[in-house]
């Protein structure tokens, strides 16, 4: 038996070791004696799904590269409109069917398999004139290449076999052809690659169409290793997993000292931070994954060091378990946002890797509670578990963890929530032509996209997840996932001479197969179900009653009595400070709210804890909200709707009048071509419908038609700014050089208060201006909130107590909003729209809420 498994949470006692076996630690030999009754009909259910999903793929987009499962009809780059950073991933190389291939083998799809790898071989092709994510590219096909080579040579050499024996390693040496393609983009001074790169024409060719971004993601730069290092070990060629590791060093390098973080955004030829939040979900999630992963596939400690530095901090700064809140890497006690996003739901599944239950199992409950609540994980959700942004384009990640942790501790709580998964997959996704993205969980409308890392990750670990050893054609131990779940075998260390200047340390004797084992796999998966039971249970009452849950203390601050004896609610409101209570959630029933929260002092201080800051750090820009005004009569300036500004265009902050004009609507509604009414528009200001296109790309059309400003109107039913955080549109990529225009967003409830003026009256005028600048509110323009945003909660002996269902007259959360005086109130219609907020990127894509694009 080869277990020869360094357990990676210990101190690196010394530095490279040969591959190992990483996931016989857990006990999936216990496997095939699980009792699975009400499961074992789950496999089948998983088996129809994926055939529905990839039969739908092949019948109505290949060679397409991804599915539109309600147009049933292939997404091709060019023909369908431009989504912006989204489409990066679309390369014109048939992209879902080779992210799939290793998952037809996963699955016993062994005819299909062989079937497709002839396709990928007859038909894929990568010299096309396609700008394409580096990240993307490299996870999804390079990485869907080299999985499917790893499996194909499998089922080809193993003993007595009639598989595959045709293939001549054609899968390998695309991958090399690929990899290749991508190589240009290392050419930077720092070694961080560009984010893009065109497939035929490189990076810094005038054909190439990129070349011009200075910044990438952390996890862009740093999610390369695996697959790089895997070519670089199959083909004995060094300089791909050279590129890899020297991405690594810098980010290495560029951490910050004294927190051990990273931040979300770099700058690729200087290597300074552009963004310094710091988190573990969207921008940088991966990169983390990389360092651990890396070393359980490549053997080399350094790896493991770098993760157990970065994963100490995580644990210090980050984790407030159940929560995982992004701080400011600077300044780390600082929360920088109230809201988690859905990408940080592999995380569980990687502290299973390291070892760290506990926390896991936390984590992946309030995921699942969060799942409950609406059907889907949200792109993000707030700390209360809100809808922050209410998207769900199929990810696997919350999947993936729910499988690490059911081969962890053997629980069947975990083929429940997998079972829930199906259940909701089946309900709200699947439509006649495969599975379709949820555009909002709120209203469970669709998007016409089915994503190839659904084939390629979901169905995957739904599948492991409810299979026995003896279901699978192959032992899955062997291999290492990367981040897009493709399967590379953990035996490529040993099995092939590294790579002369890619090993950094030397690797030390073997002792005994334990000795390194840390801590015990005994105690640590002891196959006890009430051990994660016992876990879990403090974490049941997330949601629901008394349902929301403070992240715990960040750091105490003390109140003294004054001197006058005022008590200190008092001497808060003289300060400009006022309490008011938590809209949701808070179990208070009556009275006064913060006096009613407000316990006795004691001892002449006034104790409380800040419990989360949400703070306007240097580098955050503070969302400024915007304010349409109608203006004409009937409603002379009483009506005023709230709506969200644009990164782009005219700075409506900056503006000292705003913009007056009639509202015209636009034709098309969506603006996403030339309009057909541009004499209407003319000097008026275009109301157009979000969806379909960038909002870039709207605006452009809708300021050559000669409108003055532009207000865009959710299209997803049901959103307000009272109940969805307002975000600034972004260009997304595209160019906006030359837009001068203002541009508005009014969620749906809004805009229909809008639509509705216009229907009636026909001659409606509106004013577009800086929220506090709006008419009749001049005057108070210098008393504008101050977005603070600082819970506290008064420290009592309940703080001690396990999370639970909280009693009514127990001490809840309380807000405390800082306000100058008489403006108390100023954010509360929505004060997430007053936050200063950060967003993210993810493969080069913005994947933050706060700065949404268009579709
Ligand atoms: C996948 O493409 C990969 O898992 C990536 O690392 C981030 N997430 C998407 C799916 O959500």
């Amino acid at each position: 038996m080869r277990f020869t498994t360094k357990w990676p949470s210990c101190t690196a006692r010394g530095p490279s070791a040969p591959a190992r076996d990483f996931t016989s630690f857990v006990p999936w030999a216990l496997g095939s004696s699980r009792p699975r009754p009400a499961f074992s009909s789950a496999r089948e259910q998983v088996l129809e799904m994926f055939d529905h999903a990839f039969g739908s793929y092949m019948k109505y987009a290949y060679p397409a590269d991804e599915l539109m499962p309600l147009s049933c009809r292939g997404r091709i780059r060019g023909l369908e409109p431009n989504r912006g950073d989204i489409d990066d991933s679309l390369g014109k190389f048939s992209l879902t069917l080779v992210d799939t291939l290793d998952t037809l083998v996963v699955l016993n799809r062994l005819d299909e398999f062989e079937e497709a790898v002839r396709r990928v071989i007859l038909d894929v092709r990568f010299d096309n004139d396609v700008v394409v994510s580096v990240f993307e590219t490299n996870i999804r096909v390079l990485g869907g290449l080299l999985g499917g080579h790893a499996m194909a040579t499998m089922l080809r050499d193993r003993p007595a076999s009639e598989r595959m024996a045709w293939y001549k390693d054609e899968l390998l040496h695309m991958a090399r052809d690929l990899g290749h393609r991508l190589l240009p983009a290392f050419n930077t001074t720092s070694g961080l690659p560009y984010p893009r790169v065109n497939l035929r024409y490189g990076v810094l060719n005038p054909l190439s169409r990129t070349g011009t971004e200075s910044d990438t993601c952390t996890a862009c730069a740093g999610t390369m290793i695996l697959e790089f290092a895997a070519l670089s070990r199959m083909l004995g060629e060094a300089v791909f997993e050279e590129h890899a590791r020297r991405a690594l060093d810098v980010l290495w390098e560029k951490r910050q000292r004294g927190s051990d973080l990273v931040g979300t955004v770099i700058n690729i030829h200087n290597g300074d931070w552009v963004r310094r939040d710091s988190g573990v979900g969207a921008g940088i999630d991966s990169y983390y994954e990389y360092l651990m992963k890396a070393y359980i596939l490549l053997g080399d400690a350094v790896f493991l060091q770098r993760f157990n530095a970065h994963y100490a901090a995580i644990m210090k700064y980050i984790s407030q378990p159940p929560l995982l809140l992004s701080v400011h890497m600077h300044n780390p006690t600082v929360s920088v946002r109230g809201w988690m996003d859905s990408l940080l739901a592999f995380f569980p599944g990687l502290q299973v890797l390291r070892g760290d239950l506990k926390p896991a199992i936390e984590t992946h409950e309030m995921l699942y509670q969060v799942t409950k609540k609406h059907k889907f994980l949200p792109e993000a959700f707030t700390t209360e578990f809100r809808v922050h942004w209410g998207q769900h384009p199929l990810r696997p990640e919350f999947a993936e963890s729910t499988y690490f942790l059911y081969k962890a501790t053997g629980d069947p709580h975990y083929l429940r929530v997998g079972k829930s998964i199906v259940d909701s997959l089946n309900g709200h996704a699947r439509v006649p032509c495969g599975f379709a993205a949820v555009q909002d969980v709120r209203t469970g409308t669709h998007e016409d996209r089915m994503d190839s890392f659904f084939l390629a990750e979901m169905f995957k670990y739904l599948f492991l997840l409810f299979s026995e050893k003896a279901d699978l054609p192959f032992n899955i131990d062997d291999y290492v996932f990367t981040t897009e779940a493709h399967l590379l075998p953990v035996t490529l260390s040993s099995s092939r001479p590294a790579c002369p200047t890619n090993v950094t340390v030397a690797a030390p004797a073997e002792e005994d197969p334990f000795s390194y084992t840390c801590p015990s796999l005994q105690t640590l998966f002891p196959n006890n179900p009430a051990f994660a039971q016992g876990i879990r249970d403090r974490y049941k009452y997330l949601i629901g009653a008394g349902g929301s849950h403070a992240p715990t203390s960040v750091r105490g601050i003390e109140l003294p009595l004054h001197d006058s004896g005022l008590e200190p609610i008092e001497l808060l409101k003289s300060m400009g400070i006022t309490l008011m209570a938590m809209g949701e959630g808070s179990g208070r029933e009556s009275g006064t709210p913060g006096q009613q929260a407000m316990p006795t002092s004691e001892g002449g201080v006034y104790r409380v804890k800040l419990v989360a800051e949400v703070l306007t750090t240097p580098e955050a820009e503070t969302l400024v909200p915007v304010a349409v005004q109608i203006i004409s009569p009937p409603f002379l300036g009483r009506t005023v709707l709230t709506a969200g500004p644009a990164k782009f265009g005219m700075d409506l902050s900056k503006n000292e009048h705003g913009v007056k004009g009639r509202v015209v609507r636009s034709a098309p509604y969506s603006a996403c071509g030339p309009p057909t009414n541009g004499a209407e528009l003319q000097g008026h200001i275009a109301l157009a419908v979000r969806g379909d296109c960038m909002f870039a790309v709207k605006a452009r059309h809708l300021q050559e038609a000669g409108a003055i400003g532009a207000i865009f109107i959710d299209h997803s039913e049901g959103t307000s700014s009272e109940e969805t955080p307002l975000f600034q549109m972004v260009g997304d990529g595209g160019p906006v050089d030359g837009i001068s225009i203002p541009l508005v967003f009014l969620f749906s409830k809004e805009g229909r208060v809008l639509v509705k003026a216009v229907d009636d009256h026909h001659n409606v005028d509106v004013l577009l201006v800086s929220r506090h600048k709006q008419l009749g509110q001049e005057g108070k323009a210098a008393h504008r909130a101050i977005a603070m945003n600082i819970k506290i909660r008064v420290a009592d002996e309940s703080d001690a107590a396990p999370v639970g269902p909280r009693s009514a007259d127990h001490t809840d959360t309380i807000e405390l909003l800082l306000t100058t005086e008489g403006m108390s109130g100023m954010c509360q219609e929505s004060v997430d729209g007053c936050k200063g907020l950060q967003g993210q990127q993810k493969g080069g894509a913005s994947a933050d809420p706060s700065e949404c694009q268009s579709p």
